[in-house]
């Protein structure tokens, strides 16, 4: 029998991942940077069994279905060899798509599991083990690294911009539903691909906010940092809208939460907003406003709860559940 376990962080992209040049190998049209938080996230335990007669995953105490598991057990197989069937169990913290990135430390836990359950090496990270788990979710290689990170549009691949120590940043997480999302972010991204006339000039505009966000976290800039991360979301957004049907992830308690992020703003704390395909806003500072950003939106009407996160460790192996 063999066994890994893994524990892979959220991820929170700052400025943004949507659409995709490649469907089939699920490669991006647009970098992306992001930040990887100390939430928990995802845990996952991989067993390749010599008695089991086909793949089994279980989320949350309930089997389940799901091609993505599959390909990413293929993979592994593939790289290793080995043609066992696996048992998956795997406990997440965040709602399940919902717009909290949970299919990032989701794909991320699962992938380093099943790698280290195989027997593969971690160290330094293979190119290997970023394809698959890019090839299961776009967004998950940048989980697989702590701290402010790169997803590059052309190799597919990931690169530490920042350290998780070198800056003392926080993410306050309006959490502001709790079942998933109406449209998965997959099927999104293809009918905004397909239908939106606001597609190209996403993506013919995307670089430039790639280049000033890069600069901004060189230079430690916090307010020119929250500025390329809300000028990021608010296009991906208006992508999003302008597709045919609309996507349109937002709720009436997004704005109330955004209106609160600009009045913090107008008062002079610096704090920045995000979205992504979910409801949920989440709020860019420095350590020390944490707690007063999280104040001001607490008590908002339809804000079921606020986690103040930390930046995290990239995905680890860990002891079995
Ligand atoms: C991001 N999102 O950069 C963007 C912003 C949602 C909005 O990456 O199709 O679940 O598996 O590659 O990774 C969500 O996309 O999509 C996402 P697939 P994934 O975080």
């Amino acid at each position: 029998m063999l066994q890994g376990t893994a524990q892979a962080g959220v991820n929170i992209a700052l400025i943004k991942y949507w659409g995709k040049r490649d469907a089939a190998a699920n490669l991006p049209a647009v970098g992306s940077i992001s930040l990887t938080l100390d939430h928990p996230g995802t845990r996952t335990t991989v067993t390749f069994d010599a008695e089991a007669s086909a793949d089994v995953f279980e989320l949350d105490g309930r089997m389940r279905e799901d091609t993505r598991v599959a390909g990413v057990l293929d993979a592994v197989r593939a790289a290793a060899g080995i043609k066992l069937r696996a048992r998956v169990t795997s406990v997440n913290t965040v709602p399940t798509a919902s717009g909290l990135a949970s299919s990032a430390s989701g794909t991320a836990a699962l992938g380093v599991a099943a790698w280290r359950a195989a027997g593969l090496p971690l160290d330094p990270l293979p190119p290997a083990l970023v394809e698959l788990v890019r090839r299961g979710s776009g967004s998950a290689p940048r989980s697989l690294l702590g701290g402010l990170v790169e997803l590059d549009k052309e190799a597919g691949d990931v690169r530490p911009l920042l350290a998780v120590d070198a800056w003392d940043l926080r993410m306050v997480i309006a959490v502001l539903t709790r079942g998933p999302k109406a449209v998965s972010s997959r099927e999104g991204m293809t009918r905004t691909e397909q239908t939106s006339p606001y597609y190209a000039p996403w993506v013919a505009h995307h670089a430039a906010d790639l280049v000033e966000a890069r600069a901004a976290i060189a230079e430690r800039d916090l307010p020119r940092l929250g500025a390329a991360m809300e000028r990021s979301t608010y296009r991906m957004h208006a992508c999003m809208l302008a597709a045919d049907p609309p996507l349109r992830y937002w709720r009436g308690r997004t704005m109330d939460v955004l209106d609160a992020v600009d009045g913090l703003r107008a008062a002079g704390t610096g704090a920045w907003a995000t979205m992504d395909a979910g409801p949920h806003v989440k709020i860019l500072c420095a350590a020390d406003d944490a707690e007063r950003v999280a104040d001001a939106i607490r008590h908002i009407e339809g804000v079921h709860a606020v986690w103040v996160s930390r930046p995290g460790a990239g995905a680890v192996e860990t002891e079995g559940c």
